[in-house]
């Protein structure tokens, strides 16, 4: 028994990931932790890979179904893509095999609302057979300390025959104490979720198992996925600064203050120029209820002016993971990573009251958000909680470059190729052009906005668009749909957008 195993009954249970892959069969459903290359397991996903080879090699059928928290990382959603070792993938990756084998038909993806996953597994929609889950550690009580995300490990692990545990010693044991592990009951005996304020905790540091469950535990030492961010550059630096423009104005008009704006953001460039933005500005005791902690956000907190951020995982470059393992005791002060039903509950976005900040593909001339499959077809990452922040919030807003690839695609079109979010939830959309506050606005006075946002090299082709629309029999949401997607056909079939017309 160690510090990291501190039960016998678990420890009496250590093997390889070879051995612990045995329980793993053709056709099961497993549920593993890890959410936007954080804490996913690192062990697991090779082996399972390896012994799909061996199937496929002996001629025998190999495929598992696959359930995380979110994206995960080359040594987990990478590998066992390459490997087509899975048949269904739900609810959100971000992985290049994976995407180009989830749009070549070979793995079945199901893009689903991140609060909705555990959800849809404690209600019995998905059964769960084997739950994978990375830990810091395993208490004396044979409890489980979630390690850099907690995403849906309160689910699966509840849900599944099997457990495995991965204890990863490279996560800092000092993350203990920075869980807040709340279970919502299941129907009929739900009850309000009692977070009034972003920082309140509700529940455990660690998550209560069967221990009779546990089939395997094994032990890595390997660091989180963690990629570096690329330097802010001038156009995200825009983006930023027309973000911070619209704060600004939001104080202005009384519906904002500089003590305690409480953020939602996405991760990229843009967002990690936001809050580089905020760093200098004259917003103070900023919060965060938002899905993963960035390193800006950490930023934020060294600097003293974010006093808590909540969320279910760690999204860091390599920097800043080496920063929070070192300093976890003094960072746990500041943060709370909480399953993801509640981080991205809409009960209580809603009751916070948030700016949500998310990327998207393209947005059309009313204010429709395509966030995930590019010409309507091509799935890029998913949904995410892109949905869940954005249909609750008390702003909602999208922010963005005008152009993708070099200038050959706008995303600003007349009619988004796929909706993700609709008019009916988007509130303000940035470029480096400026923000289109679309609040209280008709379809018509939405277009002139989101027209004024687009790169001027699209601007006549919009206008030439909407003036041909607004010719028709029906202009409450004006259209002319025998052309409406010609920006679509003309970039797959000339390599860039031009409207017909
Ligand atoms: O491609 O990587 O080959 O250069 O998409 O685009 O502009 O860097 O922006 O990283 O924010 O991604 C919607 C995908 C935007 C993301 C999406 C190409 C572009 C580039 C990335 P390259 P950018 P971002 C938040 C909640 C859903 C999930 C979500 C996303 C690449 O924000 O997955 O919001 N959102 N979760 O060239 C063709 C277009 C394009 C395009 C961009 N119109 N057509 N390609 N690209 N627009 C919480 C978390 O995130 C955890």
């Amino acid at each position: 028994m160690s510090e990291r195993i501190a039960n016998a009954q678990l420890a009496a249970k250590l093997m390889s990931a070879e051995e612990a892959a045995e329980f793993i069969n053709n056709g099961d459903m497993v549920g593993m932790s890890g959410f936007t290359g954080a804490g996913y397991p690192k062990a697991l996903p090779t082996a399972i890979a390896e012994r799909a080879k061996n199937f496929h090699q002996a001629g025998e059928d190999y495929k598992i179904n696959v359930l995380t928290g979110a994206s995960t990382a080359p040594d987990c959603d990478g590998v066992l893509a390459e490997a087509n070792a899975i048949n269904y993938r739900a609810p959100y990756q971000s992985d290049p095999s994976m995407r180009k084998s989830i749009n070549s038909g070979e793995i079945n993806y199901q893009d689903i609302h991140l609060s909705h996953m555990g959800m849809y597994v404690q209600q019995g929609f998905i059964d769960v057979d084997v739950a994978v889950v990375e830990a810091v550690r395993i208490t004396e009580a044979g409890h489980i300390v979630p390690s850099s995300a907690v995403g849906n490990n309160v689910e699966y692990l509840e849900a599944a025959d099997k457990i495995i545990i991965e204890v990863n010693e490279w996560q800092s044991l000092d993350l203990e104490g920075m869980h807040d592990i709340w279970r919502m009951p299941h129907l009929p005996n739900r009850v309000p979720i009692p977070i009034t304020n972003v920082g309140d905790r509700i529940g455990t540091t660690d998550i209560e198992i069967d221990p009779e469950k546990v089939v395997a535990v094994v032990m890595t030492n390997e660091a989180d996925r963690n990629a570096p961010f690329k330097p802010a550059d001038e156009i995200s630096e825009k983006i930023a600064g027309n973000f911070l423009d619209f704060l600004e104005a939001e104080v202005a008009a009384g519906r904002l203050a500089y003590d305690g704006y409480i953020m939602q953001s996405g991760v990229g460039n843009v967002p990690n120029a936001v809050m580089a933005g905020l760093l200098d500005s004259k917003f103070s005791n900023i919060q965060a209820y938002t899905e993963v902690i960035q390193d800006g956000m950490v930023d934020l907190i060294d600097a003293g002016k974010m006093t808590v951020a909540s969320a279910t995982s760690f999204s860091l470059s390599p920097e800043y993971a080496h920063k929070m393992n070192e300093d976890a005791a003094r960072y746990r002060e500041h943060i709370v990573l909480r399953p993801q039903q509640i981080s991205n509950h809409p009960e209580v976005i809603r009751r916070v009251g948030l700016i949500a900040t998310n990327g998207m593909i393209e947005a059309d001339l009313y204010g429709n958000i395509n966030s995930t499959n590019v010409s309507g077809t091509r799935m890029m990452n998913g949904i995410g909680g892109s949905g869940d922040f954005t249909r609750n919030a008390f702003i909602s807003s999208f922010i963005s470059p005008s152009e993708a690839k070099d200038g050959k695609i706008s995303t600003i079109v007349p009619f988004a190729s796929h909706i993700d979010h609709t008019e009916h939830d988007v509130m303000v959309v940035i470029t480096e052009y400026g923000y289109a506050d679309l609040r209280g606005l008709t379809p018509r006075d939405r277009a002139a906005k989101m027209i004024s946002v687009a790169h001027p090299d699209y601007r006549p082709q919009l206008e030439e668009y909407y003036e041909r629309a607004l010719r028709g029999t029906s202009v409450h949401t004006p259209h002319d749909l025998g052309t409406a997607f010609s920006f679509h056909l003309n970039l797959a079939e000339n390599g860039t957008m031009r409207m017909n017309g």
